[in-house]
């Protein structure tokens, strides 16, 4: 249930709009002398429904008939919610009854109510004709069967059962999504003296806030909110569906009119190239590619060329069209985003876009399958088309990526995915990381060949170090995080980790043949010889019997512990040293070489780089000539 929304007129030229906006809310939405003199308007009007107790925030819109002013009532429709479509009952539907309802469609706006007017003027016998003739034009439009309500400005009647209409309307709008980046459309700007600049829109999306800070687009500047009001009354925000006047504080000078957007900081940045799907109007014949057209979105209008991805043509038949639009001049947009599209000449709807990527790089390469495969999946949102875009995706991604791409909320593709996911059609390597079955079996098959190369090649070790898959897996397929990919690659049995080493699942180091002996026989030596290791120097074998290779293997067992410079002890003799180290930790002294040696029985040779270890491994801290024991105690 929403607190407040935004309606907006709609109709032919002297229908009666600006009438009944008065009439309902008490005020001229008229502003200028010269409309009020001619009797027509010819800039956006605004009004405020009065409040009445728990009824949300009703604002108008008023938008002029005339033709020729079009282009005002498209800045007022891009950002209204809910459509009032005004018909005069005395003369029915007309040309920009219809114009107006065709763009209200390329606008993306869904909802109407209709008020068929100055019903005063004609035989009440004569009313279903006159609403069979505007059905007739809503048929097929996301308006069709849009409730009728008939009403005269001057007596009055029914003026009641429409207020209760719009209320119910705007009460049923979906409320705001507070997820959503901050979007205001302005409409207008001016300057007070000692006030500063003044901006007038519609929030269409999100919230914003007395304080924040804000992108001025396209002009990509920062600004600052230093205070907003809604119809006249200071509030410290406002959301989607208010209409609002904002103080602006602006560091940089300069000049921001109709048609500029202010953002939430982040949300969009100015772009000269947009990938859109075009929907060609039924009327509007055909497109042609590098065509020069109008762009109507928020309350900007915008010159482009259309660069057509599939052919040289576009038809309503064949909607929709992959396509880019090469902007004239840098605006924002957000993905999802419907622009109105008018000829260049005369000014007809021509159709509309749905903005799918914003920021393209370049012109997108015409009639390539795999550009053409990206936009025509944009916006499906089936488990087969999520499946088979997933397919063609090198590197793991988010559902919010995947969302993104695909110009659809998260919410709306989470159940595809997941069946997705069970069907094997994609692969989830954490929480909310997916991958393609391509990649995933790349990452597999290259986690496989290169340790199973390492054990070919190091057939004593163990294993490798963790980090040492990094970059041929990031090769195989990029994976933002690396710890959850081997954490995978465990689950998957493909890898062991160990700490610090990983290994092919199930690998256990196979001795050569005739290395059990020396292997037993020199662990056996060290363990005798406790803290006076022999060096490796002092064991005589034959040569196919490599002593080095002997050590390392058993240091990579755990069972020798390597001091450097060729002193080895065996893991028993070091246990019990770390034991006596850590015995000596409330020793007044502190643990010094002297009384290490002295409470293991052993040399400066091995006890120095033993405490040196130690302290590499974080158990105890040197300050000068005495440590600190620092390690788990008890
Ligand atoms: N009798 C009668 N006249 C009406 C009614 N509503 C509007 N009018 C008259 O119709 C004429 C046009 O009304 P507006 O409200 O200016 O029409 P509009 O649709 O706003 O016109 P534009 O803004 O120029 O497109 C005026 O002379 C109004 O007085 C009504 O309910 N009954
Ligand atoms: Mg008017």
């Amino acid at each position: 249930m929403a607190q407040q929304g935004i309606i907006g007129t709609a109709g032919h030229i002297d229908h009666g709009k600006s009438t009944l906006v008065q009439a309902l809310t008490g005020v001229n939405p008229d502003r200028f002398l010269e409309e009020q003199q001619r009797g027509m308007t010819i800039d956006l009007g605004f009004a405020r429904l009065p409040e009445r107790p728990s009824e949300p925030e009703i604002s108008f819109v008023d938008v002029p008939g005339h033709e020729k002013f079009i282009r005002n009532m498209l800045a007022g429709a891009g950002g209204i919610q809910i459509a009032l479509l005004v018909v005069a009952a005395d003369s029915g539907t007309m040309p920009q009854t219809r114009e107006h309802i065709a763009l209200l469609c390329a606008l993306g706006i869904d909802q109407m109510l209709v008020a068929t007017t100055r019903i005063d003027l004609i035989d009440p016998d004569l009313l279903p004709l006159v609403e069979d003739d505007i059905q007739a034009s809503l048929a097929g439009s996301p308006f069709a069967g849009a409730k009728m309500l008939p009403v005269s400005a001057v007596t009055g009647a029914g003026l009641d059962r429409l207020r209760n209409a719009i209320v119910s309307a705007v009460t049923a709008l979906p409320d705001p999504n507070p997820l959503l980046p901050a979007w205001l459309a302005i409409d207008r700007t001016f300057t007070r003296q000692g006030i500063g600049t003044i901006i007038t829109g519609s929030i269409t999306q999100g919230t914003i806030t007395t304080g924040q800070s804000l992108t001025l687009l396209p002009q990509d500047i920062s600004v600052r909110v230093k205070s907003i009001e809604r119809h006249g009354t200071q509030t410290q925000t406002a959301s989607a569906g208010h209409r609002v006047a904002i103080n602006l504080h602006i560091a940089d000078k300069v000049s921001i009119e109709r048609g500029c957007v202010l953002a939430q900081s982040g949300a969009a940045s100015p772009t000269s190239i947009v990938g859109v799907n075009i929907n060609v109007h039924a009327e509007a014949g055909v497109l042609k590619h590098q065509q020069r057209v109008h762009l109507h979105t928020g309350t900007a209008t915008l010159h482009a060329r259309l660069h057509l991805l599939r052919g040289d043509n576009a038809e309503c038949a064949d909607n929709p069209h992959p396509a880019q639009l090469l902007l004239e001049q840098p605006h924002a947009f957000l993905r999802g985003q419907k622009v109105a599209i008018r000829l260049w000449s005369p000014e007809n709807i021509a159709g509309s876009a749905t903005i799918l990527q914003t920021n393209m790089p370049h012109k997108a390469k015409r009639r390539d399958n795999v550009t053409l495969d990206t936009f025509t999946m944009q916006g499906n949102t089936t488990t087969a088309a999520i499946a088979a875009h997933i397919l063609t995706r090198h590197a793991a991604f988010t559902t919010a990526q995947l969302a993104s791409e695909l110009a659809v909320t998260s919410d709306a593709i989470e159940d595809a995915l997941e069946e997705a996911i069970m069907d094997g059609k994609a692969a989830l390597i954490s929480d909310d990381l997916v991958i393609s079955p391509i990649a995933a079996k790349r990452l597999i098959d290259t986690a496989q060949r290169h340790l199973t190369d390492f054990h070919r090649k190091n057939p004593l070790k163990r294993g490798t170090g963790r980090d040492s898959l990094r970059i041929p897996l990031q090769k195989a397929a990029d994976v933002p995080d690396y710890p959850a990919l081997l954490a995978w690659l465990a689950m998957r049995d493909v890898i062991e980790i160990h700490g610090a080493i990983i290994h092919l699942k199930d690998y256990v180091p196979e001795l050569p043949a005739g290395w059990e002996t020396p292997v037993a026989e020199i662990e056996a030596v060290f363990i005798a010889a406790g803290y006076q290791p022999p060096h490796p120097s002092a064991f005589i074998y034959p040569r196919q019997i490599p002593i080095g290779a002997i050590l390392m293997y058993l240091v990579d067992q755990d069972r020798l512990i390597t001091l450097g410079d060729d002193i080895y002890i065996a893991k028993a003799t070091y246990d019990s040293a770390v034991a006596a180290i850590k015995g000596l930790a409330d020793h007044p002294d502190g643990i010094t070489v002297g009384n290490v040696r002295d409470a293991t029985g052993s040399s400066r040779k091995v006890v120095l780089p033993l405490l040196e270890r130690l302290d590499g491994l974080g158990m105890t801290r040197r300050y000068g000539d005495f440590r600190e024991w620092v390690g788990p105690r008890g």
